[in-house]
């Protein structure tokens, strides 16, 4: 096998820094990429599988969710993508041998880097309480295990479902049904620590939780502001739609506290002039914000418009705001109210620079606010994307060619599984359909999210957790909390393509559920099966994986859940029980409760089961895809909309006409006090971001080249004066301590061991570490208002000299 061993673990203290780079991608990321892929897969497997990605006959990428041209390149994928690819299609392997040989505390001593290298999961996998080692278990022994578990508990809200973004809309659908059957909305999934504040403030402002612009929208603008984000790392083919709109003569103005390589300058790897001639400049300015001064930024652009307004007229859309919005009075008073002073406190940003930046927001015929985690991850992010939309009603840069909000989203289908129905909080117009569907009668109340969650496991009122897909333990905030949470649990249960910690920090019996990815070939039923994707612009289209799977053991998502579903709801053979071809049919029987108290499980559960044919739609997917359609509006005729590579375009009020499903039926300006963060004498904020080499909690190596960090993760970027003025030098070894006031008033102390201290452009007062190994840093408590999601770019910490 041409593929190359795993490596061990390394000595993070030796990490080395160089200089930071000022251009991203280029010919050194096709090469790195190749090299991964390589040393992953193989030279034959690389070619065929890094072709078919994001081809109209192929498999969506499962690295983020960015829309793919119409017409793609022959290699429609980046280097970062071709990572996430070669992390899938490995062809290293974790089976029952490798369980045997290491135990479980021993895994435990692992970080995700190492736990990931270790290959694909091939077979299912049970700890039992108090044992040493996973071993085999049969599937149908597992998922009875697993049904039995869940029927047996009388309370359905003592039970969790979690989701990450990379299961596909059909596996979504069936799961989000599998658990309002079961009685609960508890299912929490990673956009609460994710793009949540952005769902929440364009909900209650425009009344859609998604963006509202098209890639040809993004080539259109006049000007785009992208906040918050760093697409040189997590959104590579965004670059490419940047370049273009520039060539046609668009600005950009880049916000971020850290100065991206990709945001500054990029390369295009598809283009022979970029990589000749050095590139395309993607910022035309770089505004070096202080960490969480967002609001003061858009404030201060709002207060600009409005003054120009007042003096020489013609800035404001007038019959836009006239005819569409409602609120704008009470805007104009706010903004007439905050001063100067408080903006250029907030932002760190001089008044006429700030002045500046309105000038261009006002010359500009159409603007997009794009925007990632920078912008979602703080207290007041709910308010600071409230005075995003803000600034775009003014000048009516919403629903037109050019113009609207961009949350660039960050899981391949994130968007899709909310959309499907994968939500703590469920619309009363979705319940109601899905109730109709399939004759039962789906819980009301809302359930957890994440946070929410976390709490209910530490406190011991969670018996049973469930994963579909992530890593819960690394991923969410306040680690040791979580960890303790999780043990509390009776029984854990992964479905999982790859070893990660979640695995190994369990509750008293755990089990493993392999499944296939999203490049494997999924052959169900005689026939290839293919499933769909909805990308960060609400265009759904068609997924298949072409790879022999990594073994014939491996149950895809929607089977694994299809078949709980059979165990949990199906009371079969009993006679008294319509024929599930009926499901939908409001005319049909009910089971009766005798029937199914007989059959000895899931007497509660079942007595109010949806309804509908499990195996058949375990073995023909375009069935799920049937009930969506029946359920969820836009989706009518949906396998006849997403033949032959063709996208289904979800409706959008707000993009297509205009038209705003909020409170009073208006696009909603609100009045917002001015927030941002205050940092106490002697500390400073820290952020938790991604490197360059790592998806999430998926670690591809200990490499950040753009930053110029390598060999090492475990350091903290940090303003050369700050150091200077808290008494270290750059190199030192240090730790981080975090300080939260809780509840009771009293300061609580969470700690991070050993991390480097590096000097850094980043503005005084504000530092970066990666996460997931910060997470152990984030308070459980320490929640954005409104959308609830962990405050991951603002943890207020203090750094520690080591006495060793
Ligand atoms: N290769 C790769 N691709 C990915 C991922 C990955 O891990 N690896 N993750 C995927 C997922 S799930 C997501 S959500 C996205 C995440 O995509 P990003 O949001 O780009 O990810 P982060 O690394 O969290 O970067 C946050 C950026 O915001 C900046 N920032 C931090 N605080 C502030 C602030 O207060 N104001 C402003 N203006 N900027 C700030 C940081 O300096 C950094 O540039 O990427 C997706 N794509
Ligand atoms: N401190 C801090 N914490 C954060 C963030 C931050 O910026 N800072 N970002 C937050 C964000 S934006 C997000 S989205 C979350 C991410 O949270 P998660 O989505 O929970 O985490 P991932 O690391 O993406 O999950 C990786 C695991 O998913 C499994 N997997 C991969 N592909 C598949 C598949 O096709 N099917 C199945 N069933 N499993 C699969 C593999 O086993 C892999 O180990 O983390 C959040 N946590
Ligand atoms: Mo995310």
């Amino acid at each position: 096998m041409a593929t190359k061993a795993p490596k061990n673990d390394i000595d993070e203290t030796r990490v080395r820094v160089s200089h930071p780079k000022e251009v991203a991608v280029g010919v050194p990321a096709v090469l790195h990429a190749l090299q991964i892929a390589h040393e992953q897969m193989g030279v034959v497997r690389s070619v065929q599988t890094l072709m078919r990605v994001n081809q109209k006959e192929g498999f969506d990428c499962p690295g983020c969710a960015w829309p793919e041209e119409d017409k793609r390149h022959v290699a429609e994928f980046c280097e970062n993508g071709a990572k996430a690819v070669a992390e899938e299609a490995t062809l290293r392997r974790v089976g029952a041998t490798f369980f045997a040989e290491h135990s479980i505390d021993e895994l435990r001593g692992h970080d995700d880097w190492w736990l990931g290298q270790q290959g694909r999961l091939t077979q299912p996998m049970i700890l039992e309480e108090g044992a040493t080692h996973y071993v085999p278990v049969e599937w149908d022994a597992a998922l009875r295990l697993v049904a039995d578990h869940i029927a047996a508990i009388d309370d359905p809200d003592e039970t969790v479902f979690y989701t990450s973004g990379r299961t596909s809309n059909e596996a979504a659908f069936l799961y989000q049904l599998l658990v309002r059957g079961i009685g609960t909305n508890n299912l929490p999934d990673c956009s609460n620590m994710c793009h949540e504040s952005s769902g929440s403030a364009l909900t209650e402002t425009i009344g859609i939780g998604k963006g509202t612009v098209s890639l040809e929208d993004i080539h259109q603008a006049d000007l785009l502001i992208v906040a918050g984000q760093n697409p040189g790392t997590n959104h590579p083919r965004m670059l490419s739609a940047l370049e273009k709109a520039k060539q046609r003569g668009a600005r950009v103005i880049a916000v971020n506290p850290l100065p991206e390589a990709g945001l500054l300058k990029f390369e295009n790897p598809q283009t022979a002039r970029g990589v000749a001639f050095g590139g395309t400049t993607i910022a035309d300015r770089f505004v070096q914000i202080r960490s969480g001064g967002d609001q003061g930024l858009f404030q201060a652009i709002g207060k600009h418009l409005l003054e120009a307004e007042e003096q020489e007229g013609g800035v404001i859309d007038r019959n836009f705001v006239e005819a569409f919005t409602s609120g704008f009075d009470a805007y104009r008073q706010a903004m007439a109210e905050v001063t100067w002073a408080e903006l250029v406190d907030a932002t760190g940003i001089q008044e006429a620079t700030l002045r500046e930046i309105g000038d261009e927001v006002l010359a500009s015929k159409s603007t997009i606010v794009c925007w990632a985690m920078g912008l979602t991850q703080h207290k007041h992010s709910v308010p600071t994307l409230r005075d995003v939309v803000n600034v775009l009603l003014l000048q009516g840069n919403i629903g037109r060619t050019g113009a609207g909000v961009c949350p660039v989203r960050g899981h391949s289908n994130v968007q899709g599984d909310r959309t499907v129905g994968i939500y703590e909080k469920p619309s009363a117009d979705f319940l109601d359909a899905l109730d109709r569907e399939f004759a039962f009668s789906a819980p009301r109340k809302h359930g957890f999210d994440t946070v929410e969650a976390i709490r209910a496991m530490r406190d011991g009122r969670v018996k049973f957790f469930m994963g579909m897909g992530g890593n819960f333990v690394s991923a969410t905030p306040d680690t040791a909390v979580v960890e303790a949470a999780m043990s509390r649990v009776d029984l854990t249960v992964h479905v999982s393509t790859k070893l990660n910690r979640s695995h190994v920090v369990t509750g008293r019996r755990a089990i493993i559920l392999p499944t296939l990815g999203r490049t494997d070939r999924d052959r169900r039923g005689d026939t290839e099966q293919r499933v769909t994707v909805e990308d960060s612009m609400g265009a759904v289209h068609a997924s298949r994986g072409r790879l022999a799977p990594p073994s014939n053991d491996l149950v895809s998502e929607v089977a694994i859940v299809a078949r709980l579903c059979g165990h949990l709801f199906d009371v079969a053979p009993s006679p008294r029980v319509a024929p599930a071809s009926h499901a939908g049919d409001p005319e049909r029987a009910l089971p009766e409760h005798g029937a199914i108290e007989n059959e000895g499980r899931a007497s509660r559960a079942a007595s109010n089961a949806p309804h509908a044919e499990w195996t058949a739609l375990e073995t023909d997917y375009s069935r799920i895809r049937s009930h969506i359609e029946r359920v969820i509006p836009g989706f009518e005729d949906f396998e006849s909309r997403i033949e032959k590579g063709r996208t289904l375009l979800l409706p959008n009020g707000p993009r297509d006409e205009r038209r705003f499903a909020t409170a009073d039926g208006m696009a909603r300006f609100t009045a917002n006090p001015l927030e941002y963060p205050v940092i106490p004498e002697g500390r400073l904020l820290l952020q938790t971001l991604r490197s360059h080499d790592q998806y999430n909690t998926t670690i591809y190596g200990k490499d950040d080249r753009y930053r110029g960090i390598s060999d090492g993760r475990r350091v903290v970027l940090v303003n050369a004066d700050d150091l200077v003025d808290l008494g270290f030098d750059e190199g030192d070894i240090i730790d981080l301590v975090s300080e939260w006031r809780g509840s009771d008033g009293a300061t609580e102390e969470r700690r991070a061991e050993k991390f480097r201290l590096v000097a850094y452009s980043t503005p005084r007062g504000n530092a970066a570490a990666y996460y997931p190994e910060t997470n152990v840093l984030v308070p459980l408590d320490s929640v954005a208002d409104v959308s609830g999601t962990p405050t991951s770019k603002a943890v207020i910490v203090r750094l520690e000299r080591r006495a060793d």
